[in-house]
This record gives C-alpha cells, structure tokens and sequence, in this order.
C-alpha cells in the first residue's frame, strides 16, 4: 500500500500521514471531549487496534479500542467504552485511566495493557490482561504514583518479567526498568536512561513512549522529552537503543529529536506542542513502522518510519 505522505523534510526519519489526524471527537459514536495518546497492536487478522484514550466531558479518561483494515482509514470505533476506569473496585482509578501501552505476550498468549491510573495520589501504573480487547483481568496498581509512561516487554528477560516506567521524584524524571515473576510484586530497579540537564531538549523529564520495539540491533526505544520555555512545554521524540539480552544496557542514544510538533494539530489543541505516541505496528513489508500519536491531546495522527533508517541513524549519529 502506498501511503500519502505530507512534505516533511525527505531526510525527516518519521513522515506524517497526509490525510492526519486519523481520529477524532466528532467521529465518536458518543459525546466525548478529545481522543488521543493510543496504545496500538495488530489482531491475528491484520487489522490494527489502537486502544484510544478518551478524555470524556467531566476531564476523566477511559480507553475505547477502534479498528482498521488498513491502519489509516475506515476506522469501526467501539459503540461505547471498551475499557472503564473501575473506581469501586480500584479506587486508584477515581480521576480515569490514560495512556494505554499495549504489548502482546506470546507466553500467556494475551496481549497486556499497561496504564495509568489516576487518583488523589496521583498518578500510577497500572496492568491489565486481554486476548480480545472485550474482557480484561485487571491486576491494579503494579507501581505507586507518581509513576507513568510504563509498557512490559513480549517475553522474560533471565525468567523474569521486565517492566520499563517513569517515576517522578521532584527534581528530575528518568525512565527506569523493573522485575517481576508473578507480574504483580516488582523489584531489581534500575535506572536505564536519564534526562539531560539544561538547555537539551531532553532535559529534566523523559519517559518511554511507545513499549520497546524489538529489532536485529537491539531494543528501539522512542521516548519523549518535555522541554520548558518561557511559553511553556515542548513534548518531542527521540531514540535510543538498548541490548536485546540485557535491556538495561543503552548502547546508542541520539542526541537531537526526530519528532516534534510542526503541523496545526500538533501545535494547538488542549494541550499546544504534543505529539505522544503510545503505541506502534510493523507495517507487513516487514520495516515500516506506523507510529500512532497523540496530537496536542486532542487528536490522533499517524507517522510512518523505516526501522532500517532509524538504526542506521542511530549508528551514525547515536
Ligand atoms: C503527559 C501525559 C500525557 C499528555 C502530556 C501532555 O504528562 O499526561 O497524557 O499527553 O502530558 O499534556
């Protein structure tokens, strides 16, 4: 499939998609204030997923899957939420849930949702298991606030389950990496990528975006960096790649953003300057990847990348 492309620069590694945002609040079944920050799979079938946060009018969050044959058009959105915030039961979900990381775990052949849960404690991480994105089994809170930006790696590394996430402490935000065997008690932490210090456009708080995303060379990483001005914040991408058998050990980190926000609905919305992607799929040539994100948080758009080209930039320039 040739997908239309806008006129990002040509040495630009991601390209947007002409006909972005893909989805919004007016194509909702229901009324709803703003859709974006997606998680994103693909189904045995082929047909893209992508779990779409959706902030409704009270300011809360829940996830509501859509569908696509194709990952771009003719999307058939859930009549309804698919995956509510469950207060009664996990009070550490009062405020909604948000920013759902999916990742497919051929060993307990479920796919796992990692989110954040949101309450008086602020924010935190949160785990639930699907095979089909109608039932869940949810586990709670697997991290206490504050704590977000967290995705499980598809299979153990040395027998025991990985966890990427962010803890925040109130000075800096780095990106840290957990273990467990049960999914449910974690330990072992480490600290596996830190934020830069001054003027970088990474400086001070960083956190996983998409979960890792396993290639030949190693763990792919695409984080986001918030960078403060005098207008605000800037959200912004940027790569690293960790070893495929110790993902604790960064082996490349690139020094300058490959992503940020340039286009209309990226530079105002909700939130101005936001592009968050939660979630990505490996088109079937085997290379391209689709990178689904948020949209100043209030829209979702898509981005496409040659995994071969990042690599290589990563090798040039990481
Ligand atoms: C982050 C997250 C995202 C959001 C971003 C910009 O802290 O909460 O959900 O997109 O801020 O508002």
């Amino acid at each position: 499939m040739s997908i239309p492309t806008t006129n990002d620069h040509p040495s630009d590694l991601f390209q947007r998609y002409k006909l972005n945002p893909i989805l919004k609040a007016a194509n909702w079944p229901y009324q709803v204030n703003s859709v974006f920050n997606p998680g994103a799979t693909l189904l045995p079938d082929g047909t893209t997923l992508p779990l779409c946060r959706v902030e409704d009018r009270s300011g809360h969050s829940h996830l509501c899957a859509a569908r696509s044959a194709n990952g771009f058009d003719n999307w058939e959105i859930d009549s309804k939420p698919t995956f509510m915030a469950d207060p009664e039961h996990y009070p550490d979900e009062l405020w909604g849930i948000e920013d759902p990381r999916i990742t497919y775990v051929p060993e307990l052949d479920q796919y796992a949702i990692v989110y954040t849960a949101y309450a008086s404690g602020g924010p935190g991480v949160a785990l639930a298991l699907t095979k089909d994105f109608r039932s869940f089994e949810r586990y709670g809170v697997i991290m206490q606030p504050e704590d977000k930006d967290a995705a499980l790696l598809p299979h153990r590394i040395d027998g025991r389950w990985a966890l990427v996430h962010r803890p925040v402490t109130a000075s800096n935000a780095h990106i840290w990496m957990s273990y467990s065997s049960d999914l449910r008690n974690w330990g072992g932490h480490i600290k596996i990528l830190e934020a830069r210090l001054g003027g970088w456009w990474d400086a001070n708080k960083i956190g996983l975006s998409p979960p890792l995303i396993q290639t030949t060379e190693g763990w792919l990483m695409i984080y986001h960096g918030v960078k403060h001005n005098a207008s605000g914040v800037i959200y912004r991408l940027g790569l690293a790649l960790f070893d495929l058998n110790d993902p604790e050990c960064c082996l490349k980190r690139g020094n300058e953003w490959v992503f940020a926000p340039t286009e209309p609905y990226e530079q105002h919305g909700d939130v101005d300057r936001v592009v968050f992607p939660c979630g990505t799929t490996l088109a079937p040539d085997g290379d391209t990847l689709r990178v689904y994100y948020g949209a100043a948080d209030t829209s979702i758009a898509v981005a496409t990348a040659s995994v071969r080209a990042i690599l290589q930039w990563l090798k040039e320039r990481g």
